[in-house]
């Protein structure tokens, strides 16, 4: 009998496995982290996937703190991460785009903060448009023998220690970064794990897409409508999903850029900080891209406030550079 050699690839790794296996001193409690987060991630993939036959879709006749109406999936997906990291023992506090003030998971003692959008892109929930959860994950500054206060999470986009987001789309993926690369975990339903199924992304230094609400074009300072107006002389597709982890990851594959600009009804533009640009931010950056509010890296900016507003472009770098320029040279 002839002797056959089967040859297996080795499995990939899951995202426990992968972030323990690092050399990082808090590799153990980082995958510790992550293993909660995505515990959570795949109750709300199963949310999302059967809310039409559940019940749980449209509003729930309530706003949140940013005037937005909440709908039913985002108090869930919102209450499903909560108690995945309180449960980890591992996080401290936790501020989210759902809450108008801080949450205390009551664990006192733990060194990490974390800032999340649990469901975004809320208002595509309905029409089955892809969405998802974003989130930073921070080494706080308190004494761990004291309660977490707000400034535990008023930090920089640069001590990020995670940020990365999850894509609700035609399969669920986790996108993060620690720091060193992007990696890519696919929602893997048989395995019941995310999987590692990237481990290096890295995104164009130019790309043929622009990602804008132009609904909004005549308000625009006159800087990024001659940006938009390059793009279309450049014949450059215009794509916007209105999720913006679905637009930004999009554009991170093929290159591209995505903008969302202050207005005079918006001077700050529409998205936070904490919970949405930086971990965005971050991931672009180590994918080779960069991210602006216009003038400054989004990752220098010093929070003031929870739900703060920024300017926003993102995405491949010339294509922020040129953006820029443009709007310094008005
Ligand atoms: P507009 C969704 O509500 C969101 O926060 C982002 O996901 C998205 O990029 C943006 O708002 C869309 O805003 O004003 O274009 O509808």
């Amino acid at each position: 009998m002839q002797n056959i050699m089967l040859i297996t690839a080795s499995s990939p790794l899951s995202v426990g496995e992968f972030f323990y296996k690092k050399t990082q001193p808090q590799a153990s409690d980082l995958s510790l982290i992550l293993d909660a987060l995505t515990q959570a991630a795949k109750l709300v993939h199963v949310d999302v996937n059967r809310a039409e036959l559940a019940g749980i879709l449209g509003a729930i006749g309530t706003e949140n703190v940013q005037g937005e109406e909440q709908q039913k999936l985002d108090v869930i997906a919102n209450n499903r991460f909560i108690e995945a990291f309180t449960k980890s023992g591992l996080i401290a506090l936790i501020g989210s785009e759902e809450n108008e003030g801080i949450i205390l998971t009551g664990n006192d003692g733990a060194e990490y903060v974390v800032a999340m959008d649990p469901l975004d892109g809320s208002s595509n929930i309905d029409v089955n448009v892809s969405i998802g959860t974003i989130f930073s994950i921070y080494r706080r500054k308190t004494p761990t023998n004291q309660t977490p206060t707000l400034s535990d999470l008023l930090q920089a986009g640069t001590e990020q220690v995670a940020g990365g987001y999850v894509l609700y789309g035609t399969s669920t993926l986790l996108v993060l970064t620690t720091g060193e690369g992007v990696q890519a975990f696919t929602y893997d339903l048989k395995a019941d794990e995310f999987l590692l199924s990237n481990p290096l992304i890295q995104t164009k230094a130019e790309g043929k897409i622009f990602s804008c609400n132009e609904g909004s074009y005549h308000d625009f300072e006159e800087g990024v409508k001659n940006y938009l107006n390059h793009c279309k002389t450049q014949q450059f597709k215009g794509r916007y999903i209105g999720s913006l982890v679905a637009d930004f990851h999009r554009n991170l594959l093929k290159g591209g850029i995505f903008l969302y600009p202050a207005t005079p009804k918006s001077p700050q533009g529409k998205l936070r900080l904490l919970y949405e640009c930086n971990p965005l931010a971050f991931i672009a950056e180590q994918a080779g891209g960069l991210a602006t509010d216009g003038k400054n890296r989004i990752l220098d900016i010093q929070p003031i406030a929870l739900h703060q507003r920024t300017p926003y472009y993102i995405g491949s770098p010339n294509m922020v550079r040129n953006v820029m320029d443009l709007l310094q040279s008005k």
